[in-house]
């Protein structure tokens, strides 16, 4: 008999399936062309007490990185955001915001960052109007001071993946909102306040206000995967403001004469940390791709 289900978890033979009637299934998959990540809906069969995946439905979309190899690989599929937690401890890694901004932009996801732990202190304040200003939606939380009502909003009706630095809080924060089983969440490293990669592979759950939330492994970098780095270009949303004026219609923004993009930093219209960041990540991206 054919069921079908969405795929909660991925391990590296088996995957966990949750079917119609809520019931969590274990899936092998025998057939090389089949590999399913979580957030895909696929079909499986029973045969001899074992269930069998045998096939994944089109995805309304991919959140992807660029692995060791220089290979595309799945984070998360059919979602519909990207919420990008960052807290006073560990601290922001700005470069690592705007490389998970510009493969949102990219893939057209709505995009939450998540400012997390303000029972701290509210550092970092500045930074982050900047990124008001060019449109991102930027929210506050504290775990500890229950104050996630406003998250809760940003998830309803969206299939989410939060993402992050290991120790920001992405499981704390899933626990606050469902009323779920429990993620597992650990402790910062004395020695240097970071985390200790405690969350270990992703999971799709189910909360109230219609919220599916992945959780997923804190990261120390990330890539995204770009298909040309022509797509670098159009990750960073302020950009688009300018790049219509620059002298040549393929200008890269990194070495061309009269480049609009160049002289709206120049002018301060373009945030330089920003510039300097999609330089980065610009030849990071043509160092892979070369
Ligand atoms: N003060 C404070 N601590 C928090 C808050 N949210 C989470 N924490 C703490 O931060 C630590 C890390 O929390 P986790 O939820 O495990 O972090 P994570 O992002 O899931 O980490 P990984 O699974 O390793 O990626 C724990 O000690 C939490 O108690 C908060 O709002 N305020
Ligand atoms: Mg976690
Ligand atoms: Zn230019």
């Amino acid at each position: 008999m054919m069921a079908e289900g969405v795929v909660i978890s991925r391990h590296k033979r088996d995957a966990l399936v949750k079917n119609i009637k809520a019931e969590e299934i274990s899936c092998v998959f025998k057939n090389r062309d089949i590999s399913p990540i979580v957030g895909d809906r696929v079909s499986y069969i029973e045969k001899h007490n074992t269930f069998i995946i045998t096939d994944i439905f089109p995805r309304i979309s991919e959140f992807s990185r660029i692995n060791k190899k220089g290979m595309k690989e799945y984070i998360a599929v059919n979602i519909t955001q990207l919420v990008i937690v960052i807290s006073i401890i560990p601290r922001p890694d700005w470069f690592l915001l705007d490389k998970y901004l510009s493969s949102s932009q990219i893939n057209q996801f709505k995009t939450v960052i998540v400012f997390n732990k303000i029972d701290l202190g509210e550092p970092h304040q500045k930074i982050l109007n900047q990124y008001r200003s060019i449109g991102y939606k930027v929210i506050n939380t504290s775990v500890l001071n229950d104050d996630t009502a406003g998250l809760l909003t940003e998830l309803s009706n969206e299939t989410s993946v939060l993402i992050g630095q290991s120790g920001v809080g992405k499981s704390s924060l899933i626990n606050k909102l469902g009323n779920i089983k429990k993620q597992v969440i650990g402790d910062l490293s004395r020695k240097t306040n970071t985390g200790k990669h405690t969350t270990t592979t992703s999971k799709l759950l189910s909360i109230n206000n219609n919220a599916s939330i992945i959780d997923s492994p804190g990261v120390r970098s990330y890539a995204p995967y770009f298909n040309n780095t022509n797509e670098v270009l159009k990750g960073f949303i302020e950009f688009g403001d300018f790049e219509e004026s620059c002298r040549f219609i393929n200008c890269s923004h990194i070495s061309e004469p009269d480049c609009a993009i160049k002289k709206a930093v120049a002018d301060k219209k373009i945030n330089k940390r920003r510039y300097e960041n999609f330089k980065k990540l610009f030849n990071q991206i043509e160092a892979i791709k070369k």
